[in-house]
């Protein structure tokens, strides 16, 4: 990461028939890639419509659009080369742009160099990266407003605050205490109990950003035959579990995605709870014990579990006070147990502050390492302001004042080429 920034180019758009594709280059050379390839000088800030051509042999034709450097995505000059989508013509250009003095990006390149540049911060580069894998609408409106930079500015007030606190103390140390003013410790502990407050909040949404982005553990749990496949297939809408009258047909979990009014779910049905000699089954009914201990959320059907929501199946048949009574053959009670779980997930942000920023994995270790630290205690200077310096270490790599290789690529690994 510390050569010489080289001129990256690649295939922005998904791969396969779409009426358009996007070839992306930026760098240093990005402007002569256009150059060579379009037969004119790039005019940053204009539609261009242009004839691509490489050695006399027409490659397509197509929108150009230039962005000079530090007024682009990667905040280095980038062209983007708007052709005709499929399989063919946008390889060509790619190749052609590789022919002249361009190599393929890695992915997450393009915004990997954003963030080398300056353009964003992690949290905001890791908001991209949930935008193009959200799955449902709130997940998306979270990953806008991250990537927005809300998160990073919350994150980034935070971080200069214990740092300021820091310098403070470590300067306290270097001072005669006599010459400290004698409310100076409690003040400090004033503050940093401020900042573990703000960290405690912003940890207190960490469950609702893991379940935007990795969805809501929904897991239906119950004795044979309850009718816990059928309801899987009717939630889904399609016959995607095998329902039978045979009771232990149900082995192995089965997962499937689905939108809950704007919440991603990963709904599971697994084996029957019931005491079996079949080793197969028993094997399922050890992993359906097993999801429902870390479920977000269980639809007990015919069953008591602590916390779950109480589910009677086949209610065109029978009813029962105090459960949840559906049908999957009549399609009776879908939309109140939809309601049931979406109010369940709503909960969970209903105390939380608007501005408190939803915390992605790596934000919420760390912020996790940074209250450890405050947890130590501010008894005495010299203890202060290793605990504060510590906070502020782990606040350091959130907003990405320090990183290190190895993040850069574990993070942006997770990107598509070309983003
Ligand atoms: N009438 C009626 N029958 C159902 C309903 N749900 C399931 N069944 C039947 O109950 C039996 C067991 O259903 P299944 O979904 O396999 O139960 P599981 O063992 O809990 O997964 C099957 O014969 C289903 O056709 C329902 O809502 N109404
Ligand atoms: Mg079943």
């Amino acid at each position: 990461m510390s050569e010489e920034p080289c001129t990256i180019a690649a295939i922005a758009t998904a791969p396969g028939r779409g009426a358009v594709a996007i070839v992306r280059v930026s760098g240093p050379d990005a402007f002569a890639v256009a150059e060579r390839l379009t037969g004119r000088r790039a005019e940053p800030g204009r539609i261009a419509i242009r004839t691509l051509s490489l050695d006399g042999a027409i490659l397509d034709r197509c929108v150009v659009l230039a962005f000079a450097a530090p007024r682009s995505y990667t905040g280095e000059d980038v062209v983007e080369f708007q052709c005709h989508g499929g399989s063919v013509t946008p390889r060509r250009i790619l190749e052609a742009c590789f022919s002249s003095g361009a190599r393929l990006a890695r992915r997450g390149e393009f915004t990997e160099r954003a963030f080398l540049n300056g353009c964003m911060d992690l949290s905001e580069a890791e908001g991209v990266i949930e935008l193009v894998d959200a799955k449902t609408d709130r997940a998306a409106d979270d990953a806008l407003s991250r990537q927005g930079g809300s998160a990073a500015r919350a994150y980034r007030a935070l971080y200069d605050k214990v740092l300021r606190l820091s310098s403070t103390l470590e300067h306290a140390l270097d001072v005669d205490e006599s010459d400290l003013p004698p409310t100076f410790l409690d003040e400090a502990t004033t503050e940093a109990a401020a900042a573990k407050h703000e960290i405690e909040r912003a940890l207190a949404r960490a469950r609702e950003g893991r379940i935007l982005r990795d969805g809501a553990l929904v897991v239906l749990a119950g004795p044979p035959n309850a009718g816990k496949s059928s309801l899987m297939n009717a939630l889904l809408g399609t016959s995607r579990a095998i329902v039978s009258a045979t009771p232990g047909t149900t082995r192995d979990s089965i997962e499937e995605w689905l939108d809950v009014g704007g919440w991603p779910v990963r709904l599971v049905d697994t084996a029957g709870l019931r005491g079996t000699a079949d080793e197969i089954e028993a094997e399922g009914v050890r992993r359906a014990e097993a999801l429902v201990a870390k479920a977000d959320i269980v639809l007990a059907l015919d069953c008591e579990v602590d916390g779950a929501v109480r589910v009677h199946s086949k209610c065109d048949i029978s009813r029962e006070d105090g459960a949840l009574n559906v049908s999957s053959v009549t399609g009776e009670g879908l939309d109140a147990l939809k309601a049931a779980i979406v109010a369940r997930l709503s909960s969970l942000s209903a105390n939380a502050d608007e501005d408190t920023p939803t915390p992605s994995d790596r934000e919420k270790s760390l912020l996790a390492e940074a209250r450890a630290a405050l947890d130590v205690g501010m008894a005495d200077p010299v203890l202060a302001a290793n605990a504060v310096r510590r906070a502020a270490d782990a606040l350091a790599r959130l907003v990405g004042a320090v990183y290190s290789d190895d993040l850069l690529d574990s993070l942006f690994s997770r990107f598509c080429v070309g983003k």
